[in-house]
């Protein structure tokens, strides 16, 4: 049998239990993208195993509290006002409504529930209301994630008072392509935000997108700004397949390879051994073989509830099976 270390690739001295102040050069993550895939494989579902319950999958709902209408140009994104997706902009959510969605989703066996916002940065006003959404959700028993936009300073810190578990906010790609998807900010503005966060003492969640475009060495770079977040990686790490939406500029993207899908949740966990990993968008367009691939990988967690945002999302029965087909169970509270 082939040893590993005969493979053109330094990383075999690199423990999974490396820690954030040790930084991963893109050259080290992108050898890990070219490995043969089964050897990928091993190496994550190994990583995987010394530091997760390799059975356990977080079941995570997603609620639009504010949909549409959103100032910002991101091209993927169906929520933009800049594209004709026929999604209208709403008002934020009433306090009833979401509580009804977060008991649902506790009873159908979440254990996270994450509220949305298609907003480029929310008002002193939006983040109290959101507060109140926040301890709403709580005292369902529920972890509480939001992803807002952009934040000002202080609004870390009245999340975290409510009780906010974890915040979202994603880099989505690799900061030399980030211009090619969104001209009303830069990744500074993204990174920003994430400190006041890390700052006030919520947890990170913060991931990406792949299938836009991007090139093999940039799917690398987006990890690469990932793992090397100071002063720590993110608690939770969202990978989305891109989903495209008929008016978005990306609705004609050519069709990513479905294993680079695979190598990026496997590069993901072998860069963030601790992180939850969530396989998150486009699971619907993806079909059982590829999924049960990404979870041996180590995805460790998945969004659950028929929609996304505005997307569709498989529904709850199929995801039921699908992990009673794979043996996995559901983490819980
Ligand atoms: N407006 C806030 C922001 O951009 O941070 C929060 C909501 S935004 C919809 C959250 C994330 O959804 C984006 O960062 C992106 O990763 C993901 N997303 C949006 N549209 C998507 C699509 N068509 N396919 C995959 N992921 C998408
Ligand atoms: C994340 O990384 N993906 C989620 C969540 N965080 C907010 C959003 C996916 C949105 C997919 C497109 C839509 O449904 O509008
Ligand atoms: Fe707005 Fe967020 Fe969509 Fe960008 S991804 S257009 S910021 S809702």
């Amino acid at each position: 049998m082939q040893a590993s270390t005969e493979h053109p690739v330094h990383l075999v001295s690199r423990t999974s239990t490396a820690r954030a102040d040790e930084r991963w050069p893109v050259e080290d993550i992108e050898a890990l993208f070219d490995l043969p895939f089964a050897e990928l494989l091993h190496r994550a579902h190994t990583v995987h195993r010394e530091h997760h319950d390799p059975h356990e999958i977080e079941l995570a709902t997603l609620l639009s509290v504010k949909t549409g209408g959103c100032p910002e140009d991101c091209a993927y994104c169906p929520q933009s006002v800049h594209f004709d997706t026929g999604v209208p902009a709403g008002k934020l959510m009433a306090v009833d409504a979401v509580r009804e969605a977060a008991r649902a989703a506790r009873a159908a066996g979440a254990t996270r529930f994450c509220m949305g916002a298609a907003w480029r940065a929310p008002k002193d006003r939006d983040v109290e209301a959101v507060a109140e959404l926040v301890r709403t959700v709580k005292a369902e028993g529920l972890e509480a994630c939001a992803t807002l936009g952009m934040l000002a300073e202080g609004h870390a810190e009245q999340l975290r008072d409510a009780g906010l578990d974890y915040y979202n906010h994603n880099l989505d790609s690799d900061p030399g392509f980030y211009g090619d998807i969104v001209s009303t900010r830069d990744y500074q503005d993204r990174l920003d935000t994430l400190q006041r966060v890390r700052g006030a003492g919520v947890k990170v969640c913060c991931g990406g997108i792949v299938g836009m475009g991007e090139s093999r060495r940039q799917r690398a770079g987006l990890i690469a700004q990932l793992a090397n977040l100071e002063p720590d990686y993110p608690e939770s790490v969202p990978i989305n397949h891109l989903v495209k939406v008929a008016g978005t500029p990306l609705a004609d993207e050519p069709d990513l390879d479905p294993f680079e899908f695979v190598r990026t949740i496997a590069v993901a966990r072998i860069t963030m051994p601790r992180a939850k990993v969530r396989l998150s968008a486009g699971r619907q367009q993806m079909g059982e073989a590829v999924q049960a691939l990404c979870f041996q990988a180590g995805a460790n967690s998945i969004f659950y509830g028929d929609k996304l945002l505005t997307t569709g999302n498989p529904d709850v029965a199929a995801d039921q099976a699908l992990l009673a087909k794979l043996g996995l169970r559901a983490r819980q509270a």
